[in-house]
């Protein structure tokens, strides 16, 4: 037997609970925007470009991430793709070409000079914000003909986040011209980039840069991956191997 009264109060219930369920799957996901990491894909990488005359290392918060695969010349770009996460403690050992007796190239005839420049596509660039110190000089005074060479132990934290080079100086900037820069810088962008080193370009052989990036300098909202090891992305695995 049809009751009105009865219809109608199954109708609200319905609709109370229809509205119940809703909430909570959007309370669920909003919670599971925070709780939750997606995979992170190509889009989210930066693209880092980095000349070194001659040679480079580079660490990331601690992390090797990227070598010059030349040590010496030709003179090339390394470029990489990078998960970034701020803040960024950018530490780069960048070396001339120099004996290690004499501080000089090609068969002890030639003083070279150094110089680096490092252009990511979050905006971030050298310039004489980064601190710069020498721990290869050589030939001293530039005297080629008795040729001295004086060296200081790299600390073996130099890469570190919490490294101290509160003391160390500013690095200089450098034009084009000074440092010379082969074909291959051209050929990549290193738009708004400066040359850095020391502030002796030809004597200071092995030279350490670093510099914290605390936020992204283009202002683009990116996603911290760096703790995507200790948990479950939002996307399943496929298949029973999972991936
Ligand atoms: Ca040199
Ligand atoms: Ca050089």
């Amino acid at each position: 037997m049809f009751r009105f009264g009865s219809h109608w109060s199954i109708v609200v219930s319905v609709f109370i609970a229809l509205a119940q369920t809703a909430t909570a799957q959007e309370q669920r996901r909003s919670a599971g925007a925070t709780e939750k990491l997606r995979k992170p894909r190509m889009s989210d990488t930066i693209k880092a470009n980095i000349y070194a005359d001659n040679w480079f290392v580079m660490y990331i918060n601690g992390e090797l991430v990227a070598v010059d695969s030349i040590k010496f010349i030709p003179h090339n770009v390394i470029s990489v793709d990078m998960l970034p996460t701020y803040p960024m403690t950018i530490a780069v050992m960048a070396k001339d070409n120099a004996d290690p007796k004499t501080g000089m190239e090609y068969a002890n005839t030639n003083i070279g000079d150094g110089g680096l420049c490092i252009k990511f596509s979050d905006g971030t660039v050298t310039d004489a914000k980064w601190r710069a110190k020498s721990f290869s000089k050589g030939p001293l005074n530039g005297d080629t003909k008795e040729p001295k060479v004086h060296n200081e132990p790299i600390p073996p934290d130099w890469f570190a986040i919490d490294f101290d080079d509160s003391q160390w100086s500013q690095a200089k900037e450098y034009s084009a011209d000074e440092v010379g820069p082969k074909q291959p810088f051209f050929d990549h962008d290193f738009t708004n980039a400066k040359f850095i080193w020391t502030d002796d370009l030809k004597l200071d052989n092995t030279v350490i840069f670093r510099c914290v990036v605390k936020s992204s300098p283009d202002g683009k909202k990116r996603t911290d991956f760096s703790n995507l090891n200790n948990v479950v992305p939002e996307q399943p695995a496929r298949g029973p191997r999972g991936r």
